[in-house]
């Protein structure tokens, strides 16, 4: 690829020409990626007889890059920590997308686009923000060879590219609510470890910024979005997620309170924030001058929220289920969601077989069901097995001598591996059974997994030995700041600190009389521990 890139080179402007010899390589960017095939990857390859040269269990990091690039979703860039999004991982953004579009549609939410680029003076109008995050943002700086006479900031968040039209928007209590949505990029140059999906320089989001009268109405509508992000983890991506308050260290420090939705990675021992709904109280309604006249002719100021899901979904869902085979897709959001395959033999009427693939997958595309048939000639039923279980495709139908002799296919699970043989008579009611099973098993056995890792400690020690054990710790707590940069404190090392995850909205019975775990002080709530990405 860099060949073809320098071969080009004589039509780009010299800046291009310039900066193509070698930009920013980071560890974990596409150079080290392109390692791959290397001697020792290989042997390992053919050792362990799969697709992959790493298994989850034993070098989770690698696997993870392999199988988003094998399972064909990612492509690595000559950018360290921007990815491309192939057109399997776009199709699972777009399912979940078009659940959500819906659904805030239906809650009067309209979509607008604010533009990527931000000044200086509007970014910074917020200042108490910005300043955490200062070093986070990407500027543009020259147009062809001559300096910008005012750099330009890409946007990070919108909030404060749009609260300025907020302000001017709306005057009366007749422009509110005013419930604005846009899908679009954000940029925020990370220096962590940047990871597909994950944490990435550049990601596809939606933010929803939305202003009302009064906080109840922002109250009801914070949760409102947080049930819809549960529903996209659990009913779409098959992904157990708990709904709870964070704490005041972990909040946007912009707003009054934040919830999310959190899901866990076993193997890691990691928790991960899955989408974040705000209440913003009054803060920004303060500073960028968002008021109204109320029914009484008063002057009041607005409540507003924001909440965000962003391509990390997709990252979440590949580490939750994927497996050392590759991929493994949850059929709702599947790009497809049955792959025919002929399995031709010597002296069959290969033709037939070729014909009841097609034919398969007519009927079940006719019933709504996402089918493709694989006839490609070049290659053998075998690699064709294992090639699109290595993109995660939920359920393979083989079509052989004997299947075609008996009028039925077999079926086989990407999950289970289960093998079953329809009679074409009920292949619609059939398959569809099967993919609703498959959904719900890959949730079961999310949770399952998931659950197996909380642990419940009461004291400090047993907080210690459930960390070191890559738990998700569920720990009586004081609720004071101090306690938990404490926490953070005296759990600093080279796998990074232990912080509270969320406050979960569903608390266990807390007996009077319990200890915070940490403190020590008298307890006030259960919330979730661990480390996090
Ligand atoms: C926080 C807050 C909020 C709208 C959401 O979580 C939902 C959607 N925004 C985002 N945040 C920043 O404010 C931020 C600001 C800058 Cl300047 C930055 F470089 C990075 C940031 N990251 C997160």
């Amino acid at each position: 690829m860099e060949n073809k890139l320098k071969s080009k080179s004589n039509h780009l402007p010299p800046f291009f020409v310039e900066h193509m010899a070698g930009g920013e390589q980071k560890k974990g960017g596409g150079e080290q990626k392109k390692a791959g095939g290397g001697g020792k990857k290989k042997e390992v390859k053919k050792e362990t007889g799969l697709g992959l040269s790493f298994t989850k269990d034993e070098n989770f990091g690698e696997w993870y890059s392999e199988v988003v690039v094998n399972g064909e979703m990612i492509e690595y860039y000559d950018i360290s920590g921007c990815y491309i999004l192939r057109p399997w991982a776009m199709s699972i953004w777009e399912n979940i997308q078009t659940f959500f579009d819906a659904k805030i549609k239906k809650m009067k939410v309209k979509n607008c686009y604010f533009p990527l680029f931000v000044s200086p003076g509007v970014l910074q109008k917020e200042k108490d923000h910005i300043e955490g995050f200062a070093p986070e943002v990407a500027w543009v700086t020259k147009s062809g060879e001559s300096d910008l006479e005012v750099p330009i900031a890409l946007r990070p968040t919108s909030e404060t590219v749009m609260y300025p039209y907020y302000s001017k928007w709306i005057r009366g209590h007749r422009d509110l609510p005013l419930k604005l949505n846009q899908w679009c990029n954000v940029v925020r140059w990370e220096f962590s470890n940047p990871t597909p999906f994950i944490r990435s320089r550049e990601f596809l989001w939606q933010e929803g910024h939305t202003a009302f009268a009064t906080k109840e109405e922002a109250d009801t509508e914070v949760l409102q979005i947080l049930e819809l992000y549960r529903r996209i983890y659990e009913e779409f991506l098959a992904i157990p997620v708990t709904k709870g308050r964070k704490s005041e260290l972990e909040k946007f420090a912009g707003g009054l309170y934040t919830t999310s939705v959190e899901a866990f990675i076993p193997n890691t021992g990691r928790g991960i924030q899955g989408a974040t709904s705000h209440c913003l109280g009054q803060n920004f309604a303060k500073m960028f001058e968002i008021n109204f006249e109320n029914e009484k002719g008063e002057k009041s100021m607005v409540w507003q929220n924001s909440w965000a899901y962003s391509t990390r979904t997709i990252g979440v869902m590949v580490m939750v289920h994927g497996d050392n085979k590759g991929l493994v897709l949850p059929p709702k959001v599947a790009a497809l969601q049955v792959i025919v395959i002929p399995v031709p033999y010597k002296d069959a009427d290969t033709q037939g077989i070729f014909d009841a693939c097609a034919a398969t997958v007519a009927i079940l595309s006719d019933a709504g069901i996402r089918a493709e048939a694989d006839l490609r000639e070049n290659y053998s039923p075998g690699w064709k097995y294992s090639n699109w279980e290595m993109k995660g495709v939920p359920l393979r139908i083989e079509i052989g001598p004997r299947d075609l002799a008996n009028n039925q296919v077999r079926a086989v699970r990407r999950d289970n591996g289960e093998k079953t043989d329809i009679s074409r008579v009920f292949l619609v009611e059939q398959v569809k059974g099967m993919l609703e099973k498959i959904q719900q098993n890959l949730f079961d056995v999310a949770k399952q997994k998931r659950d197996a890792c909380i642990e419940v400690v009461k004291t400090w020690d047993e907080f210690i030995k459930a960390l070191g054990q890559k738990k998700l710790i569920l720990a009586p707590w004081c609720d004071e700041e101090e306690v938990e940069k404490d926490v953070k404190a005296r759990t600093k090392g080279e796998m990074g600190a232990a912080k509270s995850l969320c406050t979960p909205f569903e608390q266990p019975e807390l007996p009077e009389g319990t200890k915070c775990f940490a403190s020590g002080k008298p307890a006030t709530k259960w919330t979730y521990w661990g480390r996090s990405y």
